[in-house]
């Protein structure tokens, strides 16, 4: 080989390295760009799903009731499902609280999560918490039947209420017409009967 034919060659080699840097530097910026992961799932786009064991207070049942949560993509609302026992007959309040602590039982869990700093309401409401979902009715035999759709809450974002908590209440929530304080902060539905986290269930895609 003469010594023209080695420079073309190295050349070669130099330009071939080159490309592939480029070609990196281009897919690992293509990368970078694209939106963040949402925890739980494999893309950001969804589905969604999660699970709530209401496994801590003194209204527990055996074996603990199960709630499931679906959203089909990060704009479109949630849908509960399952069913709660082991309540007395009538209305409780259910709610979102703000804090996945049941460290020492349900109290722990802090407030309804209302990251907007808005009034208590009822779940059809424009003004309410995030965490406002009224109330479920129990029958004479304290089984409640639980398929809500609610469009504030999500399970991806900014303000997912992934890692919060569900409570269920003693009471009948007032959905903020009760005429007092504590009607616009809680609804005025009474001790916290069961809770539970609001845990992942990873889709692999
Ligand atoms: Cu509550
Ligand atoms: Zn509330």
């Amino acid at each position: 080989m003469g010594m023209k034919m080695q420079h073309m060659a190295l050349i070669g080699v130099i330009a071939a390295v080159l490309l592939g840097v480029i070609v990196t530097v281009i897919s690992v910026s293509t990368g970078g760009s694209s939106p963040p992961v949402a925890a739980g799932s494999s893309d950001s786009l969804g589905p969604f799903k999660a699970v709530v064991v209401l496994n801590v207070g003194g209204g527990v049942a055996s074996p603990p009731d199960v709630l499931l949560l679906e959203q089909e993509n990060a704009a479109a609302p949630v849908k509960i499902t399952g069913t709660i026992t082991n309540l007395t007959p009538g209305n409780h309040g259910f709610h979102v609280h703000e804090s996945g602590n049941v460290t020492g039982g349900c109290g722990a869990t802090g407030g309804h999560y209302n990251p907007h700093g808005k009034d208590h309401g009822a779940p059809m409401d424009s003004d309410r918490h995030i965490g406002d979902l009224g109330n479920i009715i129990a029958d004479a035999d304290g089984r409640a039947v639980i398929d809500i759709t609610d469009k504030l809450i999500s399970l991806t974002g900014m303000e997912s209420i992934v890692g919060r908590a569900f409570v269920v209440h003693d009471g009948t929530d007032d959905l903020g017409k009760g005429g007092d304080d504590g009607s616009k902060k809680t609804g005025n539905a009474g001790g916290r009967r069961v809770c539970g986290i609001i845990g992942t269930i990873f889709i692999k895609n």
